[in-house]
């Protein structure tokens, strides 16, 4: 038994347990993984010895539970990693720290209207406030790339907890079609490629559960 246990929801929806469980398995840190299957009606009673807030994903560490995507990503980064979640460079680090709040905390027009879903694969309505949204993660995407990505095909060259963090969206515009710049989606491809991601989708693909459309959002 591993003493670090990830507590996630279901892969196909579940765009925020994706983010740690993918930091982890690219940085090689054994963990056991807990799934509970969302928005059932044991999901709370399920939930309540792991997570305080009742979401995933939960992290527990010897005596330390931690929960919230980004709160996971900075403690495994300095309790696991060494600091090497983040890139190395101060300035790089401030700026990958910056796009990690900002999908953390915006885009709520993607978060309701493209909600990650593994098995879709549909073209769906892109109304101009989504559209505003996908450029500006283009932007971001080729923005980091361009200033940042030497030494590596990440947004900061090597791996680290931004391209985690951006992981889930290369999955929804893949499912949803978005069309992107010629950089991005060179990014996105390298997102779909990664082994780890290429294993959530599938096992994403493989659950039975569904979830009820008016819940998907915000996953
Ligand atoms: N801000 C949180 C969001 C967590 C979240 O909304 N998780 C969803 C699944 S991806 C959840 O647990 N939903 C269950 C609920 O809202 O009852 C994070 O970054 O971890």
């Amino acid at each position: 038994m591993s003493q670090i246990k990830l507590i996630i929801g279901n892969k196909n929806y579940s765009s925020w347990s994706m983010r740690p469980w993918l930091l982890l398995k690219e940085f090689g840190i054994s963990f056991d993984e807990v799934n509970i299957a969302l928005y059932q009606k044991n999901t709370a009673e399920k939930l309540g010895p792991y997570s305080p807030s009742l979401k995933v994903p939960a992290l527990l560490h010897n005596e330390t539970t931690v929960w919230d995507s980004l709160a996971i990503a900075e403690y495994i980064s300095e309790q696991l990693l060494e600091g090497r979640g983040w890139p190395a460079n101060p300035k790089k680090r401030a700026s990958a720290r910056s796009v990690c709040a900002e999908i953390h905390s915006e885009f709520p027009n993607l978060k309701k209207d493209w909600p990650m879903n593994c098995k879709a694969s549909v073209n769906l309505f892109v109304s101009d406030k989504l559209a505003d949204e996908i450029a500006r993660i283009d932007a971001i995407w080729s923005c980091c790339r361009r200033k940042h990505g030497a030494g590596g095909d990440y947004l900061f060259g090597r791996f680290s907890i931004a391209d985690a963090m951006y992981a889930p969206m290369a999955v929804c515009f893949q499912s949803y079609g978005a069309t992107l710049s010629q950089e991005a989606q060179r990014y996105a491809n390298t997102l779909l490629a990664n082994p780890h991601v290429q294993t959530w989708i599938e096992q994403g693909r493989a659950e039975e559960e569904s979830v009820a459309k008016s819940n998907v959002s915000y996953m």
